[in-house]
C-alpha cells in the first residue's frame, strides 16, 4: 500500500524514488516484521496464557519435555500477522505472485489453526487426524498449482523445470507440473512441522532457508543478475523478495521468544504456514529442486522418520535411531537442547550456502 502512496511523491521530492527499489522495500518489510513481533509478542503470549492455550506434552517423549507442559502455543498467528502486514505495506500489490504467496501462508496457517484448535478443545496432543490434514494441504497445493498453470497460459509463469548444476536442461512439464509442485509444497509444509520439536529449531532453520530464497527470488527477478548467474529469469519473482524479507523478519522476531527456554511455541498454525510459504517461494522462483539443498536439514529430519518407520516394520520392532525425528535421537543421547539446536542451525547454514554456490556451478 505504501508503495502506491510513496512512489508517486517522487515528483515533489526525489527522495521518495527509493521506495521503487525492491531491495529497500525488502529491508523495510523485514524491519517492520521484526518490530511488530517485538511489540506484539508479549501481548500475544499474555492472551494465550489468559485463554490457557497451552501445550499438551506426549508422555512417550523425552522426559526433559515434561516441564514444557502449558507453554503457550499457536504463536504462529504472530508469525503470520508479522508477515502479512509488512507485505501489504511495502509490497507492490499489483504483483500476482505476491498474492499467491499470501494465499499460501494464510491457507496453510488456517489448516494448522484448525489442528491446534482441536488440540486445545480436546486437551490432547492430537488435533486433526493425519489423513484429513494431508487432504486439506493437498487441496490447497492443487489450487495453487492450477492457478499457476492458468498463469502459464497468460505467459506469466513457466512450466519448465530448472535443475541445479545443469543450465541448458529445462524440460517442459506441462500438466505434470501439478503433482510435482503439490509434492514440493505439501512436503515442505510437513517437513518444517516435523522439525518443530525443540526450542528455536524450526524457526531458526526456517529463517535460514527463507533468507536464501529471498535472495533467490530477487536474483530470479533481476534481468542482469539472472543472466549473469545463468538462472531461469522470472520477472515477477523479484517482488517476492519483499514477502520473503517480511517472513524472515517475522521468523527472527519469533525466535526472540521461542529460543530456549521457550516462552511460546508456534504450533501447527505456524509450522504449516512457514513450511507452505517456503515451498511456494521455491515454486514461484522456479528453483523448486534447489529446495532439497536449501532445506536440506528439513529433508534429513523427514528422512530420519521414514527410515525409522521402515526399519521398525522390516525388523518387527527394532529402531535405528533412539527416537525420530533426528533431533530427538540426540536428546536421548543426552545432548543439551541448545547444543542440538545451534548445531542444526550451523548445518542449515551450510546447506543454504552450498545451495547459493550451485548458482555459479552450472
Ligand atoms: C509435530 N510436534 C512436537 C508445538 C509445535 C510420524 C511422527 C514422526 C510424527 C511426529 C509429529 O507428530 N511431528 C509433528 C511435532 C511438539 O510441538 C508442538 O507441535 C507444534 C508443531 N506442529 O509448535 O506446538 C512438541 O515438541 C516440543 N517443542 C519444543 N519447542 C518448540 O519450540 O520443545 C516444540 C516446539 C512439544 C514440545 O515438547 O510438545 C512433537 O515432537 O510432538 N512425531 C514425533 O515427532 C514423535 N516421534 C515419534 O513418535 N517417533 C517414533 C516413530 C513414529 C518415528 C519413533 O522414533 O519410534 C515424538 N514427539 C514427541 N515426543 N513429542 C515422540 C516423542
Amino acid at each position: 500500500m505504501l508503495y502506491f502512496l510513496l512512489v508517486p511523491l517522487k515528483q515533489y521530492f526525489f527522495f521518495f524514488n527509493v521506495f521503487r527499489y525492491i531491495t529497500v522495500r525488502t529491508a523495510l518489510a523485514g524491519l517492520t516484521a521484526l518490530f511488530m513481533s517485538f511489540i506484539l509478542g508479549p501481548w500475544v503470549i499474555k492472551q494465550l496464557k489468559k485463554y490457557q492455550i497451552g501445550e499438551e506434552i506426549r508422555e512417550e517423549g523425552p522426559t526433559t519435555h515434561y516441564s514444557k507442559k502449558g507453554t503457550p502455543t499457536m504463536g504462529g498467528v504472530l508469525i503470520i500477522g508479522s508477515t502479512l502486514i509488512p507485505t501489504l505495506l511495502w509490497g507492490n500489490l499489483s504483483n500476482i505472485y505476491l498474492w499467491v504467496a499470501i494465499f499460501s501462508v494464510v491457507t496453510f496457517g488456517l489448516i494448522g489453526f484448525i489442528d491446534d484448535y482441536l488440540k486445545y478443545k480436546k486437551k490432547k496432543s492430537q488435533g486433526l487426524i493425519i489423513r484429513t490434514k494431508l487432504i486439506f494441504q493437498t487441496v490447497t497445493a492443487v489450487f495453487i498449482g492450477l492457478f499457476l498453470i492458468y498463469l502459464s497460459k497468460l505467459k506469466l509463469f513457466d512450466l519448465r523445470l530448472s535443475f541445479p548444476f545443469f543450465k541448458e536442461w529445462l524440460p517442459y512439464l506441462g500438466w505434470f507440473y501439478l503433482p510435482f509442485i503439490v509434492f514440493i509444497i505439501v512436503g515442505s509444509s510437513n517437513a518444517v512441522n516435523l522439525t518443530d520439536g525443540l526450542d528455536g529449531l524450526a524457526i531458526g532453520t526456517s529463517l535460514i532457508a527463507v533468507s536464501a530464497y529471498t535472495a533467490l527470488c530477487y536474483i530470479a527477478g533481476h534481468a542482469i543478475w539472472s543472466e549473469y548467474l545463468n538462472i531461469l529469469k522470472v520477472p515477477l519473482a523479484g517482488e517476492l523478495a519483499v514477502f520473503g524479507g517480511a517472513l524472515a523478519g517475522a521468523c527472527l522476531g519469533f525466535l526472540w521468544f521461542n529460543c530456549h527456554p521457550a516462552q511460546i511455541f508456534m504450533g501447527d498454525v505456524g509450522a504449516l504456514a512457514v513450511g507452505g510459504a517456503l515451498g511456494t517461494l521455491a515454486v514461484l522462483s522456479k528453483q523448486e529442486l534447489l529446495l532439497f539443498f536449501v532445506g536440506g536439514l528439513f529433508i534429513v529430519e523427514a528422512l530420519s522418520v521414514l527410515i525409522q518407520i521402515f526399519y521398525f516394520k522390516l525388523t518387527g520392532g527394532k529402531r535405528i535411531f533412539r527416537m525420530a525425528p533426528l533431533h530427538h535421537h540426540f536428546e536421548m543421547l543426552g545432548w543439551p537442547e541448545s547444543k542440538i539446536v545451534v548445531r542444526f542451525w550451523i548445518i542449515a547454514i551450510i546447506f543454504a550456502l552450498f545451495s547459493l554456490t550451485t548458482l555459479k556451478l552450472r
